[in-house]
This record gives structure tokens, C-alpha cells and sequence, in this order.
């Protein structure tokens, strides 16, 4: 927008809620463009991302921010935690993600993080695709609406994309005047070369489901346009020699059909042919260590 657009309006909006409640699947489907990883597992979502969403004179940019939670102390963890608190600095907006129905101590805790949190905070009560009865909403509704004030409450589901139009107005309701700090095409502040290592990860925790656990890293090695086709290399790093053999599979099955998986994700975001070849490597405790987080680039 023009500097001197009066309607024009531009600010942060955090989206936060316990693990699984659906945060990363809201951000995708509000941007129409896979961003962030999702899986039924908790905790798939380890960065910070933003995705970046102009609608005419709005533009919000939205931070999907990894799940809170309590566990042992592990680096990996606090990494996490630090930066699902980080998240709520600085934000215009914030989304609090709960799941139609379920109350758990896990979102009393995020409520409770949330009581510091000045700006506005709207309650999206997710999945409600999974309702046999919308009556069954009002009670719970009711019982949401009495922890905290709510400057609204939508119920929603991120996966059917039901009532997300009213979320993203109310969003853009919160917004603070501002121009744009974004190009109006532009969707996240993440790299290519990040975005493939994203999709690799959720390939590999989706693949696994509880057999491998979230000792998983992705370097992407070779990022490389040669004419019309994406070069893309990547070394999957994981922590025991059991957990390599589990993810190459009986004679490499279950690494090609990540890779497959993989590269056809990599085409839809990149709009370019892929190449895409995977390797795994055992990298000892590296989730221990901060040391080799920080040589991920997962230090912020
Ligand atoms: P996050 O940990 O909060 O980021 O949650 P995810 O976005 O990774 O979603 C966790 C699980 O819930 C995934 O299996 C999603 O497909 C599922 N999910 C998310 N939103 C919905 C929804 O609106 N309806 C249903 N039925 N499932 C959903
Ligand atoms: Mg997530
Ligand atoms: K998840």
C-alpha cells in the first residue's frame, strides 16, 4: 500500500496454543500455502516462523510459535520454550488456539502465560469439524468465555477452513494503522533452503509416527537452480544408528518414499521440477547439545 493509504494497517499476531491443538494447520490454511509442519505428534513445529498474509489494506504477519509445554530440561526444550515466550513480545494480535471440547491442564498453562499479554487475545476454538452436535459447543463455549476476557471467541476448523474469514477480519480489526512492512506477495521471512529442510522433517515424523521421536534434524546441503529444475541435497541428522536404519528402511523403501513425498511438496511451494536426494547420518546427542544447535542455526 501507498505510505499515505489511510486504511492502511500492518502488525503481529501471534498464534498460540498447547501442542496438537491445530496452530500450524490455521497458519497454512490462512496463507493457503504450506509453511509450517504439522503432524499428529506434538512439538513438530521447532522454529519461528512467519507467515506473511496481504489482504488489500491488511497486512498481518502471523508467528506460529512452538507449543508450550513442561518436560525435562533437555536443550532441545528449552530452545522451544524460549521461543514460544519470545513469541508473545512485541504482538499486536494474539490467536489462542484450544480444541473444540478439550480442556487440559496444558492450555491452563498457556492461559496462564497469556495473562501478561496487553494486546488483544482471540479465542479460536479449533476442529470443529469433529462435532457430531454444534449444541455441544454452547456449554463449552460458555465455560471458555469465563477464564479470561476474550476480545472474541470463533469457533473454527483450520482443516475445512470453516470460519476463518471471520478470523482474519477480526485479526485485521486488531491491526494497528501502519504501511506494510512487507511486499504484498510476499509470504514468509524464511528461506527456501529453510522451508525445504521444514518439509523434509515433516515427511520423516509423519513416515515414523511414534518409532523414531523428535531427535531429528535437517541440513540442506545443496540448494541449486541448473535451467529449469531445483537441485535439492539434504542430510537428515539423527542422534542413534537404530533410528538411521528406521528411517532408510528395508533396502531404502521408506527413505525413497520420504524423498517422493518430499520432492512433489518441494514442486508445489518452489514451482519447479525437483531433484532431491537424501542422506542420513548419525550425529551423537546432538539434541543434547547446544553446541550443535547452534550449528543448526536454532539458537535464537
Ligand atoms: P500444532 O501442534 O498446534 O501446530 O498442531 P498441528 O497443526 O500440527 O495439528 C495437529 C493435528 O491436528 C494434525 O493431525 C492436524 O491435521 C489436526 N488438525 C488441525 N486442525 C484441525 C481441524 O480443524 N480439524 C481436525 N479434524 N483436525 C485438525
Ligand atoms: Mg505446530
Ligand atoms: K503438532
Amino acid at each position: 500500500t501507498r505510505p499515505d493509504d489511510p486504511d492502511s494497517r500492518c502488525g503481529f499476531v501471534a498464534i498460540v496454543g498447547r501442542p496438537n491443538v491445530g496452530k500450524s494447520t490455521l497458519l497454512n490454511h490462512i496463507l493457503g500455502q504450506k509453511l509450517s509442519i504439522t503432524s499428529r505428534k506434538p512439538q513438530t513445529t521447532r522454529h519461528q516462523v512467519l507467515g506473511i498474509k496481504t489482504d488489500g489494506p491488511v497486512q498481518a504477519i502471523y508467528v506460529d510459535t512452538p507449543g508450550m509445554h513442561e518436560e525435562e530440561p533437555r536443550a532441545l526444550n528449552r530452545y522451544m520454550n524460549r521461543a514460544a515466550s519470545s513469541a508473545l513480545v512485541d504482538v499486536d494480535v494474539v490467536v489462542f488456539v484450544v480444541d473444540q471440547l478439550a480442556w487440559t491442564p496444558a492450555d491452563e498453562l498457556v492461559l496462564d502465560k497469556l495473562s501478561r499479554v496487553r494486546c488483544p487475545v482471540i479465542l479460536a476454538v479449533n476442529k470443529v469439524d469433529k462435532l457430531a452436535n454444534r449444541e455441544q459447543l454452547l456449554p463449552h463455549i460458555e465455560m471458555l468465555s469465563k477464564k479470561r476476557e476474550f476480545a472474541e471467541i470463533i469457533p473454527l476448523s483450520a482443516l475445512k477452513e470453516t470460519n476463518l474469514a471471520p478470523l482474519e477480519a477480526a485479526v485485521g480489526r486488531f491491526l494497528p494503522k501502519s504501511v506494510h512492512f512487507y511486499p504484498d506477495d510476499q509470504i514468509t521471512d524464511r528461506s527456501e533452503r529453510f522451508l525445504a529442510s521444514e518439509i523434509v522433517r515433516e515427511k520423516i515424523t509423519r513416515q515414523l509416527g511414534a518409532e523414531v521421536p523428535y531427535s531429528v534434524a535437517v541440513e540442506i546441503e545443496q540448494f541449486k537452480h541448473e535451467g529449469k529444475t531445483l537441485h535439492i541435497a539434504a542430510l537428515i541428522l539423527v542422534e542413534r544408528e537404530g533410528q538411521k536404519k528406521i528411517i532408510i528402511g528395508d533396502k531404502g523403501a521408506r527413505l525413497r518414499r520420504i524423498g517422493q513425498e518430499a520432492r512433489l511438496d518441494m514442486e508445489r511451494l518452489f514451482g519447479s521440477k525437483v531433484m532431491l536426494r537424501l542422506w542420513v547420518k548419525v550425529k551423537r546427542g546432538w539434541a543434547d547439545s547446544e553446541r550443535a544447535l547452534r550449528s543448526l542455526g536454532m539458537d535464537s
